[in-house]
């Protein structure tokens, strides 16, 4: 019998319920669960193909030092000697902790506790500073606390929902598909999406703004001037609730009608089409992700927003409200927990003496940190000069993903001792590890994490332990017990972790502040094994139906009021003649950051596999780009090499490159190397989305495309991107000198044996040449190789990888490079659960189909998960357009 195991999704910070399933023969099936209320049975791509993530292919199994396998008990040893050896020596500031939004908030608490409370630094960040700092910052500086105010039912129950710096279709598909839905069933919803790029999830927007980069602030100040003289101001909830009105209006009406446009690149009457439908739409929601957070006017961009729903007291009541929608599973944990350097643990104030005399008395710590600690850059900046000797690196893979990446590398390959705890052997971060501690992952571990709605839910391990890996907090415990303070990391499960935690929020609370779980300050194992998901706050003693703040004013100011903020950002010149391009970056819809999980699967790879550049048509023309191109891309601090994907859905000056490649799947797409380290002043939250690069054309004498039964080792070409196929891999690959011999090249790379021959063929005037390597009927090696973008039917030629090529006339078919006629190629995967390509959607509207709903009933495409459900409707309309011409 398959037993079931309610768990939540690891990927984005929607927080999916999942039910998963282990069959007697170890068979792993992954469903959503119809009871949670996130996604009430929804699941996207993504955690749909969970169960393809979960082998232990490349897994991290031993605890290593210096490369070589190790016993837990030495490696902790190691890692708690040096880094007593380096306080001892240069005091707690020469240490530090980078850990991330993916951990579990148990692990999160150990890690903050034993820095801030034993070790006495502030020097504890993490991947959050570059992901939700700026929201934090935010609503600190409106809220006094960090609270996000509403839920997700106020999308639904919303007039209008406003969407800036969001690609909410491909980043939290599942909330996206719940705002689908609430639009079908009340079709006079309003949805607007303010994105410099047209993106997916502008398929449903009445209003794509496409603002120019940075111009939010001028935008959300223009409406908040707009609202102030219209009839939704509310001086009936400005007047008992907040203070700062006149400043922050001052700022807001610095300019006129037409500096407004200029700033945001809008039409005059565009901006009065937004200010209108905003301001006549009472019950209004605006979520924001990382084009707002990340930016130089990051915590600005959020104040802006924040002070049009005080100004028009839409706040806390049903479909009204600002709207975070964090990045992690678990970022909101993570600030529960106080794991960044500017916080202390739950939700308390690391610069204030009382709060820090609270947490001190509540942990029986003997030396709190005073003082905030380094945030991630400047942390990294520690590294690289030396003032920081010891660094541990948890969940997190800061040499893809952190701004100036390629300094990141040489900071780690400078510093003396480095600890990364990771599930994966191999990252760009894990090689320059001195020390590596083998984490449970996604199914093995226990734990909770709070969701963008403030609501807690438990991940359940339901695989046993693989290799010698362990949980990440009992590894921080291990190693603080080692440094002298076992009293205090005495834990023998994530549930004791859970109701300190619990315990420490309610601590002389008294309703305080907002984050406040006392109710669960004594649960037992039992407890936490049952525990249901719940929204916080549920103080101790009095059930708490709490799911909105702030509709009666109650902020955490000491004064009980918000305050509006006078944002003044200005929009900085990043471009230059020798950097004309204006590069943003982000995220596509089946792939998670830096890939070590979705990178595993064929599925999820199968919709885009490869790093590209977004550019507009005449952009493209200029810079004498043809499409499927490579393109060099360049700032000051780095470069990288990526297709052309030439689409006007980018704007004419603007670029977009995916923030998920890296030095396992590509040999130079680090987008971060490009990034510079420029931060929001206030939150220290990299500018990750406006980077000012040049482009040109990467000038191949030779472009190649394989597919291999082996992942290919010591790649040498000046361009490839490798991507998981079903039955092995797929490669895309240019350079610009050839190898004198490719039979050879092949057998050094694909690992062919001597005795097994190609079959190929060399077109002389064309310069096409094609090589196939069988062993028996199994194909282990295709090449096709052009001196243009090779042009064969990809999908086809993948799916040859697991077919039987006995019949000697696949195998010419194979070498061609053209699926029988019988075999139509199905193209570029579209949708990736029912495995769906693009040429078979378009032969579908050619057959009569004229509705995304109408491929769904022929193809099943769009039916399950529905995140592909844009790009169909898409196909379908483009196809008809081209139709109709
Ligand atoms: N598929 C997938 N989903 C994910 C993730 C993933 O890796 N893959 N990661 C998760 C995480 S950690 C996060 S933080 C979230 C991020 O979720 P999002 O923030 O929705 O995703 P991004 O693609 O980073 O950026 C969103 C949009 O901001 C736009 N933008 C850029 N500059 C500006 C600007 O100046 N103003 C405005 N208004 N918009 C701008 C970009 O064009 C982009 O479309 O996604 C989560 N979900
Ligand atoms: N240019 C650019 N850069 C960006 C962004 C952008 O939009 N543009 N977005 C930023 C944002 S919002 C974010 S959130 C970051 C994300 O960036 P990262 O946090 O660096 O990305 P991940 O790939 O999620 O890294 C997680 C690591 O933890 C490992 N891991 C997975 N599960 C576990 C576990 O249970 N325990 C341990 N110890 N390890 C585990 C994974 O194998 C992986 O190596 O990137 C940021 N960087
Ligand atoms: S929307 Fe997708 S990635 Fe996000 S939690 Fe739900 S299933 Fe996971
Ligand atoms: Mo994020």
């Amino acid at each position: 019998m398959a037993t079931e195991v309610k768990t939540t999704c690891p990927y984005c910070g929607v927080g999916c319920g999942v039910v998963a399933t282990v069959g007697d023969d170890g068979g792993i099936g992954v469903k959503g669960d119809p009871d949670h209320p996130a996604n009430f049975g929804r699941l996207c791509s993504k955690g749909a193909a969970l169960g393809e993530t979960l082998d232990l292919d490349g897994r991290l199994l031993y605890p290593e030092i210096g490369g070589q396998a190790a016993e837990w008990d030495e490696a902790l040893d190691l890692v708690a000697d040096r880094f007593s050896q380096a306080i001892a020596e240069h005091g707690p500031d020469s240490v530090a902790f980078y850990v991330s939004g993916q951990l579990l908030t148990e692990d999160y608490y150990v890690a903050n506790k034993l820095m801030k409370g034993f070790i006495g630094s502030g020097n504890i960040d993490t991947n959050s500073r570059l992901c939700m700092s700026s929201s934090v910052a935010g609503h600190r500086r409106a809220f006094g606390s960090d609270t996000v105010p509403g839920c997700y039912e106020d999308l639904e129950l919303a007039d209008l929902v406003v969407l800036t710096g969001s690609n909410l279709a491909w980043c939290h598909p599942v909330l996206y598909q719940r705002l689908v839905a609430a639009k079908a069933a009340r079709p006079q919803m309003q949805v607007v999406v303010i994105d410099p790029r047209r993106t997916m999830t502008a398929d449903i927007a009445d209003m794509h703004l496409a603002i120019r980069p940075d111009g939010d602030v001028a935008l959300f100040n223009g409406l908040f001037a707009h609202l102030a003289s219209s009839p939704a101001f509310d001086q009936g909830y400005i007047s008992p609730h907040t203070s700062g009105f006149a400043e922050a209006f001052a700022a807001a009406s610095a300019f006129d009608q037409a500096t407004l446009a200029r700033l945001t690149g809008l039409a005059e009457q565009e901006l009065a089409a937004f200010f209108q439908l905003f301001e006549s739409s009472e019950k209004v929601v605006t979520c924001y992700s990382q084009g707002v957070n990340q930016s130089v006017s990051g915590t600005d961009k959020v104040n802006a927003i924040i002070n049009c729903h005080l100004a028009t007291g839409r706040i806390g009541r049903p479909g009204m409200g600002p709207f975070s929608l964090t990045g992690q599973p678990n970022a909101m944990g993570g600030r529960e927990v106080g794991g960044l350097a500017n916080m202390l643990a739950a939700h308390m104030d690391i610069e204030k003496a009382g709060d820090r005399d609270q947490v001190r008395r509540f942990w029986g710590a003997p030396a709190i940190a005073a003082r905030p600690g380094l945030k991630a850059v400047d942390m990294f900046r520690a590294v690289a000069d030396g003032r920081i000797k010891a660094i541990w690196i948890m969940a997190t893979n800061p040499v893809v993903s952190m701004p100036d990446a390629d300094a990141i590398e040489a900071a780690l390959r400078a510093c003396p001792f480095v600890v990364v705890s990771d599930v994966i052997r191999q990252t760009d971060t894990t090689r320059h590890a001195h020390v590596l501690l083998p984490s449970l992952g996604w199914g093995e571990k226990d734990g909770t994490v709070t969701n963008s709605e403030r609501r807690i839910s438990r991940q359940r391990s339901f695989l046993t332990a693989p290799g010698e890996a362990r949980a990440d907090w009992w590894q921080l415990a291990e190693v603080g017990s080692l440094m002298g303070f076992a009293g205090a990391f005495a834990y023998a499960s994530a549930s004791e972790i859970f109701a300190e935690h619990a315990g420490l929020s309610g601590f002389e609370n008294d309703g305080r502040r907002d984050f406040d779980v006392g109710a669960y300050a004594e649960i037992d194992g039992a407890g936490y094994d049952a525990l249901m998901p719940f929204q916080w706050p549920q103080p101790r003693g009095k059930a708490s139906t709490v799911t909105r703040f702030f509709a009666d004013g109650g902020f955490y100011h000491p004064d009980g009021r918000a305050r509006f903020i006078a944002t003044t950002s200005q929009i900085a010149k990043r471009v230059s003649d020798a950097f004309p391009f204006t590069l943003n970056t982000g995220r596509v819809r089946d792939h998670w950051h830096t890939m070590t999980r979705t990178g595993k699967s064929a599925r999820l790879s199968a919709h885009i596999g490869e790093p590209f550049v977004e550019i507009h048509p005449r952009d493209a023309m200029e810079l004498d780009l043809s499409p499927a191109d490579l393109v060099v891309l360049e700032s000051p601090f780095g470069a990288a090499v990526v297709r052309a994907l030439i689409t006007d859905r980018q704007a004419r000056g603007n670029l977009f490159v995916p923030m998920h490649w890296n030095d396992q799947f590509a040999a130079k797409a680090r987008i971060d190397a490009l990034v510079p380290p420029i931060t929001d002043p206030v939150s220290g939250q990299p500018a990750s989305k406006n980077v000012a690069v040049s482009a040109r054309r990467f000038a191949a004498s030779t472009y190649g495309f394989a597919v291999s039964a082996a992942r290919p080792e010591g790649l040498d070409c000046a361009y490839w991107a490798l991507a998981k196929a079903r039955a092995g891999w797929r490669l895309e690959l240019a350079s610009q000198t050839e190898p004198d011999d490719w039979v050879a090249w092949c057998r050094r790379i694909f690992d062919i044996p001597v005795d097994i021959e190609p079959i190929g063929y060399a077109d002389g005037p064309s310069g096409h040449r094609r090589l196939a390597f069988f062993d028996g009927a199994k194909l282990l090696l295709a090449l096709y190789l052009a001196p243009e973008p090779v042009a064969v039917a990809r999908s086809w030629v993948v799916e040859q990888l697991g077919a039987s090529h006995a019949d000697l006339r696949l195998r010419f078919a194979l070498v061609a490079g053209r699926p029988g006629a019988d075999k139509p190629d199905p193209g570029a995967t579209v949708c990736s659960c029912f495995n769906v390509g693009i040429n078979q959607i378009v032969a579908a509207v050619r057959g009569g189909c004229r509705s995304v709903e109408a491929i769904g009933q022929t193809l099943n495409a769009g039916t399950n998960c529905g995140s592909c459900r844009a790009e169909i409707r898409g196909i379908v309309d483009g196809c008809l357009a081209a139709a109709a011409e």
